[in-house]
């Protein structure tokens, strides 16, 4: 079972990239053969972006990563832009690919509509990108949260698409979303999902928050008006704590709303910031000292991606001999 699945460098990550995405790089290590993991620098680009910072914020991800259990002994880890692949075949792929799909889109219909400066064509076929992340190395399985679906269909959809014009190239891949916690919602607004871009970062956690910071962040939740702990329609913001608690616990949402039942929002949210609290702090502690070691992070990138590119290549290299580019073999 090969796993793929890439995440942005952009910015500090907050719980639901960790809840929803990295919680399961983690889980995948040890079912992958292997597991590929990719800090895509090349989908950064299609938003505005300081070239000093994207660089920064590669290492700040990777350093994420490995703080969060990667273990490149278990996996690979590699920064995108190192593996010339992934831009030649989203080429190759972008003739199988519809204009209509792209401008289905949601990630491209929002990310237009908050974008103040140049929608940028790389914007648009940000989803043929990430085909080609994924196709690139065969993966039966691509973990990410629920925000990611669409995308990882349409993979399938060029995939299948490719199979049909040129002959059987390659897998047609899974998308695997966590049952609890794939969808983490914004603390301010539990009708967004919580977002490295949203307005108010108050409705965000991050992973190298505080302890103080986390509790003010989660005391602050806005919920209804009630004084019921339980899941429902009309409760986002509860039912979003509560998703929250049963994965840091790793306990069914069933549980923590049987043991909270009658104790009011009050000693929930107070249970609630002390888990993620605990649940983050290890992970804060080893950035610290992973992170300062720019050398060895750049070590580890480039072992991965040479890792990463002899499985890519000859992948790569089927695709366009099967297209009819470049000479025969
Ligand atoms: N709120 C979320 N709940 C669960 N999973 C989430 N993911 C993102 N938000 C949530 C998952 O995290 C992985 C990495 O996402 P990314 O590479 O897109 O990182 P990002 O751009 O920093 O994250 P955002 O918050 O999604 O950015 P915005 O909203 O500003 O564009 C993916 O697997 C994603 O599903």
């Amino acid at each position: 079972m090969r796993i793929f699945s890439g995440i942005q460098p952009t910015g500090r990550k907050h719980l639901g990239n960790y809840i929803g995405a990295i919680r399961q790089y983690v889980e995948g290590q040890d079912r992958g053969d292997p597991a590929i993991y990719c800090v895509v620098d090349l989908h950064a680009l299609t938003v505005p972006f300081d070239p000093h910072a994207l660089r920064e914020h590669v290492y700040d991800t990777a350093a994420m990563l490995l703080a969060a259990g990667l273990d490149t002994d278990r996996c690979i880890l590699f920064r995108q832009s190192d593996v010339p692949e992934h831009t030649e075949l989203t080429w190759l792929l972008s003739s199988v690919t519809a204009h209509g799909d792209l401008n289905r889109m949601h990630q491209f219909k929002e990310k237009t509509a908050r974008q103040r400066e140049l929608v940028s064509a790389g914007l648009f076929i940000y989803p043929i990108l990430m085909a080609a992340d994924i196709l690139a190395y065969n993966a039966h399985e691509v973990p990410v949260g629920d925000d990611q679906r669409q995308h990882v269909e349409l993979a399938r959809d060029i995939a299948v698409r490719f199979n049909e014009r040129f002959g059987e190239t390659f897998v047609v891949p899974e998308v695997r979303i966590p049952e609890v916690g794939a969808r983490i919602m914004d603390l301010q607004d539990p009708s967004s999902k919580m977002s490295t871009t949203s307005a108010s970062p108050a409705g965000r956690v991050l992973v190298l928050d505080d302890p103080k910071t986390i509790e003010k962040k989660v005391k602050s939740a806005v919920t209804d008006s009630g004084s019921e702990v339980r899941r429902a329609p009309d409760k986002a913001g509860i039912s979003n704590l509560i998703s929250i608690l049963s994965v840091v616990r790793g306990v069914e949402p069933e549980q923590v709303e049987s043991e909270f039942d009658g104790q009011g929002y009050g000693a929930f949210k107070t249970a609630v910031a002390e888990a993620v609290v605990e649940y983050l702090a290890p992970v804060r502690e080893r950035y610290e000292e992973i992170r300062p070691d720019e050398k060895a992070l750049e070590k580890t990138l480039e072992k991965g991606a040479e890792r990463a590119h002899a499985i890519a290549h000859p992948i790569v290299d089927d695709a366009r001999r099967v297209m009819g580019v470049g000479p025969a073999a």
